[in-house]
């Protein structure tokens, strides 16, 4: 009899899933966010949600060879340039949503600069991360300007991901060329390989490795440092005292998705302060697009950070970025160490 009455429940909720439809995500933030949003907006509006977990680079490229047939309805998250790019090469939809005037100027800015195919959904800043242990047994200084890091003593503790995967990388190479103008970031990058140990596949990976002690430093977004220090490793944060860029994490529907309408309200869901404030909960820091978020202390306070003036649209544009990646393959990549 119970098993009657539970499978009886469970075919009812069924039932109310399927009346309520889904929607495919391709979620580029942290795997902890990423499940928390597909559980509490699963669990709360009874949508079916199907979650593909995915690095900016790599949403993109999956975006791209899936663009006659598409098999996903929205994109969560990851880097702004890439989302730009997939705006630009008429992947995402257009969609103006109403609640544009709640977010940040630079999260609106987004929206527009796309033709109101994308919108920035949060923003962190880049940096260095570093293991305390690791740099106090190495008897290494805390690296303070991007200078800091082609110094000798560092050869082989520096980890940053590869840009023709990684968006946070892209991000690196762009805020360098705007820092120090195109000719002198690519002979910084060169020095800068005689250091670096690895590439990794993830903009995520280089930290995580800090984190776990295999690297002294990384080049990655300083909000990704607290999570890993609440776990218990020696993982802290710093971004460079000469400037440095920062993402707008994006959001983006997808042109020809099958589940469009549910996709738009899944969108609508996103920008509201309490979905936005889910980051945090799932222990990620950056800052929310939604002004009336409710801000973490760990999120990085924005007023103290030298921010260079990063232009969005040149280097979101899909010519710029094939250019400077194909530089940083031929003039830095190829190089031995
Ligand atoms: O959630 C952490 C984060 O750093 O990862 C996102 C992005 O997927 C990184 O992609 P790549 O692997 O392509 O670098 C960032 O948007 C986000 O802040």
């Amino acid at each position: 009899m119970k098993k009657l009455i539970f499978g009886a429940a469970l075919a009812a909720l069924s039932a109310v899933a399927a009346a309520q439809g889904q929607v495919n995500i391709i979620c580029s933030v942290q795997a902890e966010w990423c499940n928390m949003i597909s559980t509490v907006y699963a669990r709360t509006t009874g949508v079916k949600v199907n979650m593909s977990l995915k690095g900016s680079g790599e949403a993109l490229a999956q975006l791209i060879a899936e663009k006659e047939n598409p098999k996903t309805d929205i994109w969560f998250g990851g880097t702004g340039d890439p989302h730009l790019q997939a705006a630009e090469q008429g992947l995402s939809a257009e969609y103006k949503s109403p609640s544009l005037a709640q977010l940040h100027p630079w999260a609106q800015q987004q929206a527009q600069q796309s033709g109101y195919k994308t919108v920035g959904i949060y923003s962190g800043p880049l940096g260095f991360g570093y293991n305390t242990e690791l740099l106090a047994k190495k008897k290494l200084a805390v690296p303070k300007v991007w200078a800091d890091l082609l110094k000798p003593e560092y050869k082989g503790d520096v980890q940053v991901a590869n840009p023709a995967s990684s968006g946070t990388a892209y991000t690196m190479i762009a805020t360098l060329v705007q820092l120090m103008g195109e000719d002198k970031a690519f002979d910084y990058l060169k020095s800068l390989h005689k250091n670096v140990s690895q590439y990794t596949r993830s903009g995520t990976g280089p930290i995580k490795a800090v984190a776990r002690g295999e690297t002294a430093v990384s080049i990655s977004f300083v909000h990704d440092g607290p999570g890993e220090k609440m776990q218990g490793f020696p993982v802290e944060t710093v971004t460079p005292a000469d400037g440095t860029g920062a993402e707008i994490g994006s959001m983006s529907l997808i042109k020809g998705a099958r589940n469009l309408e549910a996709a738009k309200k899944f969108y609508e869901w996103a920008l509201t302060p309490a979905a936005q404030e889910m980051g945090a909960a799932a222990k990620q820091f950056q800052l929310p697009s939604n002004k009336a978020a409710k801000l973490d202390p760990r999120i990085p306070d924005f007023r103290k950070i030298k921010f260079i003036n990063y232009d969005y649209a040149k280097y979101g544009a899909s010519a710029e970025r094939r250019r400077l990646i194909a530089r940083w393959e031929k003039d830095v990549n190829s190089l031995p160490k």
